[in-house]
């Protein structure tokens, strides 16, 4: 059981143990009932309790045992909950740190509740599609009122106990104690005060007034707000119904209607694709071979060297971190323009009233720069983010290697090239390792940590962790052409390209893919970013990699001059100064012509084909990296592109959305479009592992 229990004086105290966050699996529910048993048998006992060991009273449910049987089996959270209720002994609990989801729910259960000051207190299951499904939807109105405890549900953010204890009227907490170390012992003390109440006495939330003045009107007016901020999501409508249950029904059939709308949500895609995404989030930090306690190294420096557009931005994450920052640039206006505009960044936040004045100046105080490489030798981790070519990459490598102190990591910003060739540009390959940030850099979340065959692992795991400080989410990636993210979006190119050959037009693509969820379709995304990017980038390939074949579409369009909206002009046209994308003659021109040229005769092509073909050749090359090793599991490749790539989050990633559709299925899809006459016949051969799954009935793990 992960439950202890002990009595002091005349108190039994019953402790959650299930680190890391004490969730509320089967055992230490059980240990709870069983501790609740034990105080009520024991006459030498006059009241009880319960609290948490570790780093929280309680995170919730225990997520880890979603969609198993322990998850329902009895004693289930709500029974706990009764069982608390129906103690003849007063109840209190004894609240620190964190106090969320069912852990908060249990503690409505209890009979009192001391709180330490700085606990967070959230009911977030929101987050995860779900509501409050052990009764939070019924008790926390009942204690904090309607519309506080509708936004804590619908928002499923964190408040301090300090500002819910102080709110005027709220019932959740009796008594806030003097600190975290306190509340232990301040509980134990509240309890032998109340030690005696009579049990018909002892005060549940169950039996307060769950009510609002304008009712209807209110909840009319938040439906409106919160089904408009939630186009995609079931849950926070949900929620809120579930909370006017609260107010227009007797309390156990609100819990029955609570009871009914948590099974919908379970059921919903929408809820498993953001678990798998809680789940995923976490499993991306942990490098598999790399054990979590491996040594790692200090960074209280860093070095950036380029103060462009990623330079200045991939700065700005170790400013934000506290971490100071020193900057190198080949010449004094580069440094200049690079410096202007970090302070413009900041500036605007500053302005949005994002960032108080003084952390700006705060930040911008770690802040230096330098024309001298000799300036970075004390730096412990240096980050390049010069152009990208390899010969420009060996020059500040092998500068690099002559400077830097011994132990300094040094990471290359390269979105494309070989980190073991830029490794074997220095004599420490075991301190160099891909830090692929994507632009804009101080942005974005996603980072990709690319491992060379001689990156030491105390490098990665100093990588990790520093990645979590700046609030980045990391995922390790093997040395291949594009890593993980990149290499994927080749075969979405790639798919988007052919599907204009065949009959499709840009804005039909972009809209079908829109309509699915990706914030941007690849046209417009390739108008936004450059067209000549990808153009680059065909050209370095095609002396490369013969074998793939792209649409000649986009290399027409580019010789055209139509990068996009930094040109005025690409996939759409653009009104001078305006972003807003408007479908092109001379581009439909081009694309018919260039069919007549190739001699293709166009087709109808449905949207479902399209998101088919655009997200199953994810799908695809996303099993031919797990295959070749370069990431270590599919919920890596998720977070890549949910983080990345604009991915629909309420669909979990490329790889948990085939799970969803049925990895028979996609397979069955991609043989279709083998069949196209059009296709290599080799791309859309179901990779091995799919094949393998398929044949196994598994799916992605
Ligand atoms: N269940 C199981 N494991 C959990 C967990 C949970 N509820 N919360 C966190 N963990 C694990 C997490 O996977 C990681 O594990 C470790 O704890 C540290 O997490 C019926 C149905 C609590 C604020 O949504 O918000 O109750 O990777 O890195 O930054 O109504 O975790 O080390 O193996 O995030 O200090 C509702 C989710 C559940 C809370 C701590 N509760 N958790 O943050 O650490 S549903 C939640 C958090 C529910 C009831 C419903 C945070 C945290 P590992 P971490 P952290």
């Amino acid at each position: 059981m992960t439950a202890e229990y002990k009595v002091v004086g005349d108190v039994a105290v019953i402790t959650l143990a299930n680190p890391p966050v004490n969730g509320l699996g089967f055992a230490t529910r059980v240990g709870i009932t069983d501790g609740l048993d034990k105080a009520n048998a024991d006459d030498a006992v006059k009241s009880i309790v319960i609290t948490g060991a570790g780093k929280a009273f309680s995170g919730g449910a225990d997520i880890k045992e979603f969609g198993t049987p322990k998850a329902a089996q009895e004693p289930n959270l709500g029974s706990v909950i009764l069982a608390l209720e129906a103690s003849q002994k007063p109840i209190v609990a004894a609240i620190h740190s964190v106090v969320m989801g069912g852990g908060l729910e249990l503690a409505l259960g209890c009979h009192y509740r001391v709180v330490a000051p700085g606990t967070s207190v959230a009911l977030p299951e929101v987050k995860l599609g779900l509501l409050p499904g052990a009764g939070g939807t019924q008790r926390l109105p009942r204690v904090l009122g309607v519309e506080t405890a509708l936004n804590m549900i619908v928002s499923g953010e964190a408040v301090k106990s300090d500002v819910l204890a102080s709110l005027h009227g709220q019932k959740l907490f009796d008594k806030l104690s003097a600190s975290a170390e306190t509340v232990l012992d301040e509980a134990i003390d509240f309890a032998k005060k109340v030690a005696g109440t009579k049990p018909e006495d002892l005060p549940l939330v169950r039996n307060l007034p769950s009510r609002h003045p304008n009712g209807e009107a209110y909840f009319a007016f938040a439906r409106n707000m919160v089904q408009g901020m939630s186009k995609n999501y079931p849950a926070p409508v949900k929620c809120l119904e579930a909370v006017r249950a609260s107010t227009t029904m007797k309390f156990d059939a609100g819990i029955a209607e609570e009871r009914r709308l948590f099974t919908e949500l379970m059921l919903s895609p929408e809820s498993s694709a953001l678990r798998h995404l809680f789940m995923a989030e976490r499993a991306a930090s942990k490098v598999p071979d790399v054990e979590a306690d491996t040594p790692q190294r200090q960074i209280k420096m860093v070095g950036v060297i380029g103060a462009g557009t990623m330079g200045g931005g991939i700065s700005m994450n170790f400013l934000n971190a506290g971490i100071p920052v020193k900057i190198l640039e080949m010449k004094q206006e580069a440094l200049d323009r690079g410096i202007a505009t970090i302070r413009k960044n900041y500036e605007a936040q500053v302005k949005k009233g994002k960032l108080k004045q003084e952390k700006y100046d705060e930040r911008m105080a770690l802040l230096s720069t330098t024309l001298d490489y000799a300036d970075l030798k004390d730096a412990d981790l240096i980050i390049e983010a010069v152009f990208e070519e390899l010969g420009v990459k060996e020059k500040v490598f092998t500068q690099l290697d002559e400077i830097a102190k011994p132990g300094a990591i040094l990471a290359s910003n390269t979105s494309t090239l070989d980190v073991d060739k830029i490794a074997a540009f220095t004599k420490r390959p075991q301190d160099v390792v891909g830090m692929h940030f994507f632009s804009p850099a101080n942005v974005m979340k996603l980072l990709e940590v690319v491992r060379g065959a001689k990156t030491g692992k105390d490098v990665l795991a100093t990588v990790m962790a520093l990645a979590k400080k700046i609030k980045k989410t990391a995922v390790v990636s093997g040395v291949c052409d594009g890593f993980i993210g990149n290499r994927m979006i080749e075969q979405y190119s790639r798919q988007a390209g052919f599907l204009l050959d065949e009959g499709a037009t840009p804005q039909q693509v972009d809209r079908a893919v829109e309509k699915f969820g990706f914030a941007m379709g690849p046209f417009r995304m390739g108008d936004l970013a450059g067209n000549d990017i990808g153009w680059a980038i065909r050209k370095r390939r095609a002396t490369e990699r013969a074998d793939m074949k792209y649409s000649r579409t986009a290399d027409k369009l580019c010789e055209l001059g139509r990068f996009g909206q930094k040109t005025g002009a690409g996939w759409y046209d653009y009104a001078p100064g305006k972003r807003d994308a408007i479908p092109s003659p001379v581009v439909l021109e081009l694309i018919e012509k260039h069919r007549k040229d190739e001699g293709i005769v166009p087709r109808k092509i449905s949207d479902e084909e399209i998101v088919q073909r655009l997200v199953y050749s994810l799908v695809n090359e996303g099993a031919h990296i797990l295959e070749d090793g370069i990431a270590s599991k599919s919920g890596d490749i998720d977070m890549v592109y949910l983080t990345g790539y604009g991915f629909p989050l309420w669909r979990g990633g490329p790889m948990h959305y085939a799970n969803e559709v049925g990895l028979y299925n996609v397979a069955e899809s991609m043989k279709r479009f083998a069949k196209n006459p059009r296709d290599d016949g080799e791309f859309w051969k179901p990779a091995p592992l799919l094949q393998k799954l398929v044949a196994e009935g598994k799916k992605f793990s």
